[in-house]
């Protein structure tokens, strides 16, 4: 996902410029913004977290991009392509270095694992949107 952040700040088009030179395909992609509830459920496993209101309360207070992205190693390229949680500990050149204010609001969010993200592309997506 491009985060409520990076879309306010107007850098939709220069991430997805970065994510398609670092050689991810692009199989599924909308423009949308989550609601509340949505916003617990793709996060639920942070519920117990103290940061889980406030980031709720940003995920859902604009839109967001959401994209399923292909590559050989995807889920480890792309967290190397984004950086750090806490842009201020993400390497030079990614994008949370570049675009990114703060540990709370961070311009973007890679799955974890292979697992999660089956889960996550299943969450915003439906089997006749997938390419
Ligand atoms: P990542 O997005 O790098 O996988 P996670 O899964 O640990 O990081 O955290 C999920 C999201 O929760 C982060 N992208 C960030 O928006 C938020 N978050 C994580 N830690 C904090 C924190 N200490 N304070 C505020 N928000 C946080």
């Amino acid at each position: 996902m491009i985060k409520p952040d990076a879309v306010e700040n107007g850098h939709i088009g220069a991430i997805l410029d970065k994510i398609t030179a670092a050689g991810f395909k692009i199989v599924a992609m909308k423009y949308t913004q989550l609601s509340k509830r949505d916003a617990e459920e793709f996060y639920a496993i942070h519920k117990e977290r103290p940061f889980f209101g406030e980031l709720v309360e940003f995920m859902t207070r604009g839109p967001i991009v959401a994209a399923i992205l292909e590559k050989d190693n995807a889920v480890d390229d792309f967290r190397t392509l984004i950086g750090a949680t806490n842009p201020e500990e993400a390497a030079e050149g990614t994008i949370r270095k570049l675009y990114a204010a703060s540990i709370g609001e961070n311009a973007v969010h890679g799955s974890d694992s292979d697992e999660n993200a089956a889960i996550e592309s299943a969450f915003h997506f439906s089997g006749r949107e997938i390419f």
